[in-house]
């Protein structure tokens, strides 16, 4: 039985502008987000973010690129969510709203942290420069992060 869950994160981007979008229900409901889910038995990772950026926005990607890899973990909870980072600069399909999620355009300067993830401010930098991250966040609740960590990916 893993403690693990394995969960993609996907952003959508064109110069300058990147898409978010507002989660309507479940987990992180209220918050701006990108698009994703859990992966599913018998599909890839790759598959998995495709899949759901798919189901919550109607965008269909060419193709992925990794950014980062984030585990979150909440205090006292056993469980680790293990949250891996793409984005698409190739896609097909003009975004529409779905059941979950209302997706909207951002210009990057405009980034509504205040209605995300605490957690979003302090990576996205390293999303929006284009550098590969890795990073871990200690959660109370879904407002406060107790401990965190980031860094570039390949360097220590
Ligand atoms: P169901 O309703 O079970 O189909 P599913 O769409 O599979 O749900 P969901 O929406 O619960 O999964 O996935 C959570 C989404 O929220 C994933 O894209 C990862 C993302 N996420 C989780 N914690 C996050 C956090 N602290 N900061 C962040 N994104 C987070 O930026
Ligand atoms: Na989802
Ligand atoms: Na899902």
């Amino acid at each position: 039985l893993s403690l693990k869950k394995i969960l993609t994160l996907v952003f959508v981007r064109e110069p300058g502008k990147i898409l978010l979008g507002m989660k309507k229900r479940g987990f992180g409901c209220g918050r701006w987000n990108g698009f994703g889910g859990k992966v599913e038995k018998g599909e890839t990772i790759l598959q998995g973010a495709k899949r759901e950026l798919l189901e919550e926005c109607g965008v269909s990607a060419k193709h992925l690129e990794s950014v980062g890899l984030i585990n979150f973990e909440f205090e006292n909870e056993p469980e680790i969510l293990e949250v891996h980072v793409f984005q698409a600069s190739k896609y097909t399909g003009e975004p529409i709203e779905t059941e979950e999620m209302r997706p909207q355009w951002y210009k990057e300067s405009e980034i509504p942290f205040h209605l995300m993830w605490p957690d979003d401010e302090l990576w996205f930098p390293y999303l929006l420069s284009g550098k590969q991250f890795e990073a871990f966040f200690l959660f109370r609740g879904m407002d406060v992060v107790l401990e965190y960590w980031i860094k570039e990916k390949g360097l220590n």
